[in-house]
């Protein structure tokens, strides 16, 4: 067993529009993660966990569907850290992604954050640099694909690093 002191536990939240692909994100890390969910959409959270770079790294993710905001909140408290899951397919989701941010840095506070344009293996498929534009955003979008698992690790790789940065850790 291995073992680490507290300050090495490091929480990360999964969030995003509604079918985004949060849950496949988190299923590609650890031994054994959950899903909460009926017939296909979570309801509760998702969660695992993985030692990443000499951290102990908790992932939850988030339910999509607007009317869990409160299970939004709840999930993501305390994160330092958040991935904001896009469907790159899928455009008219876009635009949540302004009142999402604002709705899980309320219980976060300003930690880093970074955008993965997911679903890259589909036909059709937005790319990240065109998504950046479309959203506005000023951080990192990195090109994932949940399904095969690409980008994915680099995704918590890159957000542990700002993190790491901001607490000089
Ligand atoms: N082709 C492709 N399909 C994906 C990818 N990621 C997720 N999917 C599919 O998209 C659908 C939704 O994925 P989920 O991971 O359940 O999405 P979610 O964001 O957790 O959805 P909610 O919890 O309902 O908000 C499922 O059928 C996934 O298999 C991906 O990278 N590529
Ligand atoms: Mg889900």
């Amino acid at each position: 067993m291995q073992h680490h002191s507290p300050e090495q536990d490091i929480k990360i939240v999964v969030t995003g529009p509604y079918n985004a692909g949060k849950s496949e994100f988190v299923q590609r890390f650890g031994d054994k993660p959950i899903n909460v969910a009926v017939n296909g959409t979570t309801v509760g959270m998702d969660f695992t966990h993985e030692m990443i770079d000499d951290f102990h790294v908790h992932i939850f993710g988030t339910p999509g569907q607007d009317h869990f905001k409160d299970v939004q909140q709840c999930v993501a408290k305390g994160a330092a850290g958040i991935i904001m899951v896009v469907d790159s397919s899928d455009p008219a989701t876009f635009g949540q992604v302004e009142t999402l941010t604002k709705r899980i840095k309320a219980v976060c506070g300003r930690v880093p954050i970074i955008i993965c344009a997911n679903k890259q293996d589909k036909t059709g498929a937005i790319a990240p640099e065109k998504i950046k534009q479309m959203i506005g955003f000023k951080g990192k979008v990195i090109g994932t694909s949940a399904v095969s698992g690409a980008g994915t690790k680099t995704s918590i790789v890159e957000v542990l690093k700002q993190i790491r940065k901001e607490k000089g850790m």
